[in-house]
């Protein structure tokens, strides 16, 4: 199923008269702010968040999976659902593959078809915390981190394995997360296996091409339950420093302990120029994998008013971060989870946009938390909605990407083409 031109002018056509009223009035509401909301809006169309290929399908729990019919079962249907909402949102620009469930047997062929829909390989994921069919040595006690060095050397070649089938993508660069860590006190020496995964990922490292960058994520349980091997920010900045100059630290925004100050991690990174990608998704408890801005709308715009501060203000020469979406989809449509999740990172971003920097600083100079609170909350406040509709118009995108989604009944025709039992690799 291909969304075409047609179909989104259409609905856009339908939707202009109500489209042009409200932003009209949100034009007016941030001139007399002193903005520009069409400049914003341009802003805002810039932000491309790439999806993973393994967020198509039903995720599932530990408890069970419900399967939600048209699932993509290749590489290519993951492709063509990534340009459907590329095509919806104006916002999905890039995919991001995890290795080794979307190893593409024909490369040039993939990469043809993803330009055509307009997206670009991000982020290349390598995979050690799962043991493969016919792989010869087992990761159950770890893999960057084991204690055999052979063990360490295969999870190392299959991260090379990984680079090499991105360079052939055009991707430019890798993300490693690690299940690696102990479960129980004792089982292994905590200053052993972090010099241990120092060591493997230093030699990852020093294979890497010349443009690429390396991302090291963190969490700090699960799946092991005593300690993870790198549980915090602080642990993967180490060792990106450690490493080198174009390995960077990424946050997952479901990595952390529960209260942890995200945007202070944010702002600590960039300082240092350490920040290398972003992992969006939403949490009430852990590493739920919920929509993007569903539990805690506050707090991913505090995080993107770090993000933004950091970017203008860039002393350490942080790279734009890599952004993506990691998320798992048990109850609802994983597209429409997408959509949702698309709409949520740029609406944190849009309102971030909106605070008044200079005069935030002022308050903060002057002691002054309740101007400053005020200030934040103004931007938050405002609603950004007909802004996310006039930057999907300036990309050919759709006013109501989620409308036009079920008025064309793309889930029924997907299971019309690949029927209800497929089942996309993944989470
Ligand atoms: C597991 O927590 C995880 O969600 C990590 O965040 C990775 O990015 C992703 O799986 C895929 O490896
Ligand atoms: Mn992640």
């Amino acid at each position: 199923m291909k969304i075409e031109a047609h179909h989104i002018q259409g609905h856009n056509a339908r939707m202009m008269e109500r489209h042009r009223e409200d932003f009209g009035f949100l034009q007016h509401q941030l001139g007399r702010r002193g903005l520009d909301a069409a400049e914003l809006a341009g802003q805002v169309a810039g932000l491309q968040v790439a999806i993973p290929s393994w967020a198509l399908g039903a995720g599932g729990t530990r408890f069970g999976r419900f399967s939600i019919g048209g699932e993509p079962g290749s590489l290519e249907q993951k492709i063509e659902d990534v340009g459907l909402l590329h095509a919806l949102t104006g916002s999905a620009g890039a995919i991001s593959l995890h290795i080794p469930w979307d190893i593409p047997a024909d490369a040039a062929a993939v990469k043809a078809q993803a330009s055509a829909l307009g997206l670009r390989f991000d982020a290349v994921n390598s995979n050690t915390f799962q043991d493969q069919r016919g792989q010869a040595l087992s990761y159950k006690f770890g893999s960057l981190c084991h204690a055999d060095s052979a063990v360490r050397e295969q999870a190392v070649e299959h991260n090379l394995e990984v680079i090499r089938i991105g360079q052939a993508l055009g991707s430019k660069s890798i993300t490693v997360w690690l299940a690696d860590g102990a479960s129980f006190p004792g089982q292994h020496n905590m200053r052993r296996a972090l010099q241990r995964t120092l060591d493997s990922l230093q030699h990852i490292y020093s294979q890497l091409p010349g443009d690429w960058k390396m991302y090291i994520e963190y969490k700090p349980c699960e799946p092991s339950f005593y300690s993870m091997v790198i549980p915090d920010w602080g642990t993967s900045c180490l060792l990106a420093s450690e490493c080198g100059d174009r390995a960077y630290s990424l946050v997952d925004l479901g990595h952390h302990l529960p209260n942890t100050n995200i945007e202070q991690a944010v702002a600590t990174l960039m300082m240092r120029g350490k920040l290398g990608g972003f992992h969006f998704n939403d949490s009430k408890y852990g590493d739920d994998d919920l929509t993007v801005g569903c539990i805690k709308p506050y707090q991913l715009f505090l995080i993107f008013n770090e993000l933004v501060y950091g970017m203008n203000n860039n002393t350490a020469g942080n790279p734009p971060p890599a952004w993506m979406i990691d998320a798992s989809h048990n109850v609802k449509d994983p597209l429409e989870d997408l959509i949702q999740s698309l709409e949520a990172v740029r609406l944190a971003y849009a309102q971030a946009l909106l605070v008044d920097a200079a005069a935030l600083e002022e308050a903060q100079e002057n002691n002054d938390p309740a101007r400053a609170q005020e200030i934040l909350q103004d931007a938050f406040r405002t609603d950004l909605r007909p802004l996310l509709g006039e930057a999907r118009l300036l990309s050919g995108a759709a006013l109501n990407p989620l409308g036009l989604y079920r008025s064309l009944g793309v889930r029924n025709r997907l299971i019309g083409e690949r029927g209800r039992a497929t089942v996309a690799t993944g989470l």
